[in-house]
């Protein structure tokens, strides 16, 4: 019997704005009151959880002076080491403040470009003191509402001259840090500059040290525009990138939900949970949800908990859908073991394809055609586990 009770051996990891959402929308005032980083340590520690994770304004008000950030970063340090709970990622809060209503690294203003450079440097330093391998950029104000208002080819410039200089910086100081690149399609900006993992991973090739980048996909993020996470991420590992990633849920092409992992599209959740225990992936397992307004602080680590054993259950719905022996069969049927295998033979040429005169003149297009895929059966298997039937 398994128990779905979460260890930290599960890296299940969870940003301190998550819980510590207030319930404030564009519609309604907060529905909960300030949740104490200290507090939210302590209970996701006691949850079950592996990790924690901060933008620096979650952590330290915009604005504190420096002795009392000083106190709040002791306050947190002395929880992470009564708790066990670690930081395996921080990131940047590049788009509460408003002056970052036109973007931070892509903002028209200059200034304001600086002072999101200087603004990151120093989280960037606070992350590495407290232990963080990942440092994540979700850039959601730099993007448009209108056609002329930005020159996105400048501000792709720009926006390379950013990720160029924090890489130099970080190599610089000695930090074992990578960055992972956050892609959403809008919200808030009517159009967000790398909407996609793909646009994500063709802006990281063009950088100076692309090694030392990665992407963080979020669930919700790509189904927002009707994309299939678990392809997305699917790219993202075959290009190595696949460094870290934000769980959550998602009903549709809508606005931005942030429901808690498994709700939403639990098909898509059964496959990401599949791809990433059966794909090799090693990272965090790191939920970015919010507990909607209509709970209070019971529903809010009600709701932290159900992203874990969600996420357990489908991991093991999972694991019992690949060792099914009526799957592995099927599998077969559906012909994946040939889609492993070299369309050309070892060594073969063009000219040795040409001369092949079974692979064109004599090959019978109609039966070829004809043959079913037999997916439907598998699915149905993968339906089966997923459903517990
Ligand atoms: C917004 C997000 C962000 C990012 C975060 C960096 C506020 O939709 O997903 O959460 O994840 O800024 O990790
Ligand atoms: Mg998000
Ligand atoms: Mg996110």
């Amino acid at each position: 019997m398994t128990s779905y009770e979460p260890t930290p051996e599960d890296r299940f990891s969870f940003g301190l704005w998550t819980v510590g959402w207030q319930g404030r929308d564009p519609f309604g005032e907060a529905t909960r009151a300030p949740l104490d980083p200290v507090e939210a340590v302590h209970r996701l520690a006691g949850l079950g959880a592996w990790g924690i994770t901060f933008h620096d304004d979650d952590l330290i008000p915009h604005g504190t002076a420096q002795a009392e950030r000083e106190a709040h970063i002791k306050r947190f340090r002395q929880a992470l080491e009564t708790t066990g709970l670690v930081v395996p990622m921080a990131t940047t809060n590049l788009f509460a403040h408003p002056v970052f209503k036109d973007g931070a690294f892509t903002a028209n203003d200059r200034d304001v470009r600086r002072y999101a450079l200087r603004k990151t440097m120093r989280n960037i330093d606070l992350a590495a003191e407290l232990g963080a391998r990942t440092y994540v950029a979700w850039g959601g104000r730099e993007g448009a509402e209108s056609g002329a208002a930005k020159d996105v080819r400048a501000a792709l410039d720009r926006m390379k001259e950013a990720f160029d200089l924090l890489a130099e910086y970080v190599t610089g100081q000695g930090y074992d840090l990578r960055f992972a690149i956050e892609p959403k399609p809008n919200e808030p900006r009517g159009d967000i500059l790398l909407p996609t993992v793909g646009h994500a991973l063709a802006f990281i090739d063009r950088l100076e040290r692309p090694e030392l980048f990665g992407v963080n996909p979020e669930v919700g993020h790509e189904q927002m525009a009707g994309l299939n996470y678990p392809h997305g991420i699917a790219q993202a590992m075959w290009a190595g990138k696949l460094i870290h990633l934000d769980l959550n849920g998602q009903s549709g092409i809508k606005y931005d939900q942030d429901l808690r992992f498994g709700a939403g599209d639990l098909r898509a959740a059964f496959w990401t949970v599949d791809l990433l225990e059966s794909g090799g992936y090693e990272g965090p397992r790191h939920f970015d949800f919010k507990p909607p307004r209509t709970e209070d602080y019971d529903g809010v680590w009600a709701s932290a908990a159900g992203c874990m054993r969600n996420y357990l259950i489908l991991r093991e719905r999972a694991a019992a859908f690949r060792a099914d022996p009526a799957v592995r069969q099927a599998l077969r049927d559906a012909r994946l073991d040939q889609l492993v295998q070299p369309t050309l033979a070892p060594g073969e040429t063009p000219q040795r394809l040409l001369e092949d005169r079974s692979a064109f003149e004599e090959f019978d297009v109609d039966a070829a055609a004809a043959r079913g895929m037999a997916f439907e059966r598998l699915d149905q298997l993968a339906m089966d586990h997923l459903l517990g039937a």
